[in-house]
């Protein structure tokens, strides 16, 4: 049996459209922090079986997910020539397909585990090419502190793939993350992004101006300037959420306490603060400071009523085996 953990990552710089469907290719390059108090643990073993038995957070999974789980392990049984069925036991510890990314820790653990369980030796951009065809933003969730995921050119998608760009410690921050609904979402990133790369006029410019977000992102990381990272960052939120909201049918994904929290931030980094938003396809906002920071901004936060659950992190670490049993 092994045991993997991962952790959820947030993109500064947002991935929103492919190039590939098939491959999860993405049409711009992204920037993530991977987290550290947010997780998926998964443990995996070989069984006596006609088919993988897989449950989740205690349960089975609706079909369409348990096929898309055995269709991926089927890549390391076809890599392995290993063609046994698996046990794939799998929990968050926080809400899933609520926006926090909980396919990107769920198969960046699985990819982790799995590669363990039959007998690859990966290098860490085979691997992550592997996690990415899972689910594009996973391949960033195997590595930690600062990731950036390569868009690529290759057909094949060889050149796809995450890596880290500084270390956690290098500009140490703390993510709040303030959960406005608990709901899952109703259109899935996946179905959200095709509609928006079809249909939205903005989709373009999004595209177009992503290389220059990634190289500013790329600087203000590698220069500690929080507030050039700040900067970028929220402009690319709010371009992805424009595209979204310009997207035929349009893609509403904030809430009215969404709008709420951005107000609180905007105005405490007009003030000066080292904090920013970010929010991905779902109604929850985080909040980015600086590390050491988080307590005064949880002050802040109080003025706003309602807040089904504040979860507070700090920068995490990469997909680690911490299991194994023979
Ligand atoms: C990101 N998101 O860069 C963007 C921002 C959501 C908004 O990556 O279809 O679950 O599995 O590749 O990775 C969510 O999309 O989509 C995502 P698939 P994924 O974090």
């Amino acid at each position: 049996m092994i045991k993997a953990i991962a952790h959820p990552n947030i993109a500064l710089a947002k991935y929103w459209g492919k190039r590939n469907e098939e491959l999860n290719l993405p049409a711009v390059g992204s920037v993530s922090i991977t987290l550290d108090a947010l997780k998926t643990e998964t443990e995996i073993q070989f069984i006596e079986n006609e088919y993988d038995i897989i449950e989740f957070n205690g349960k089975l999974p609706a079909e369409d997910e348990q096929k898309k789980l055995s269709k991926f392990i089927d890549k390391f049984r076809q890599i392995s020539g290993i063609d046994k069925k698996v046990e794939l036991i799998t929990n968050n510890n926080f809400p899933t397909s609520a926006g926090l990314a909980s396919s990107a820790s769920g198969f960046a653990a699985l990819s982790k585990a799995s590669s363990k369980l039959f007998g690859l030796e990966f290098s860490d951009r085979e691997l992550s090419v592997l996690a990415r065809q899972g689910s594009g933003s996973a391949a960033r969730s195997l590595f930690g502190g600062f990731v950036e995921w390569h868009k690529g050119t290759l057909e094949d998608g060889s050149d796809s793939f995450a890596e880290q760009i500084a270390d956690k410690s290098s500009l140490p921050l703390s993510i709040i993350i303030a959960v406005t609904s608990k709901e899952s979402k109703k259109i899935s990133s996946r179905i959200g992004m095709h509609n928006s790369s079809l249909t939205s006029p903005f989709y373009k410019a999004f595209v177009d101006t992503s290389p220059n977000d990634i190289l500013e992102i790329k600087n203000a990381i590698l220069e500690k300037d929080f507030m050039k990272l700040a900067d970028f960052s929220m402009k690319s939120t709010v371009k992805m959420h424009a595209v979204m909201m310009t997207s035929n049918p349009p893609l509403f994904y904030w809430n009215h306490k969404t709008y709420e929290i951005i107000e609180l931030v905007q105005d405490l980094y007009n003030n000066g603060e080292n904090v920013f938003f970010t929010i991905d396809a779902g109604p929850q906002v985080k909040i980015v400071t600086t590390e050491g920071n988080a307590p005064q901004i949880l002050n802040e936060l109080k003025q706003i009523n309602q807040i089904d659950e504040i979860y507070v992190c700090n920068l995490g670490n990469g997909a680690e085996i911490i299991e194994e049993t023979h």
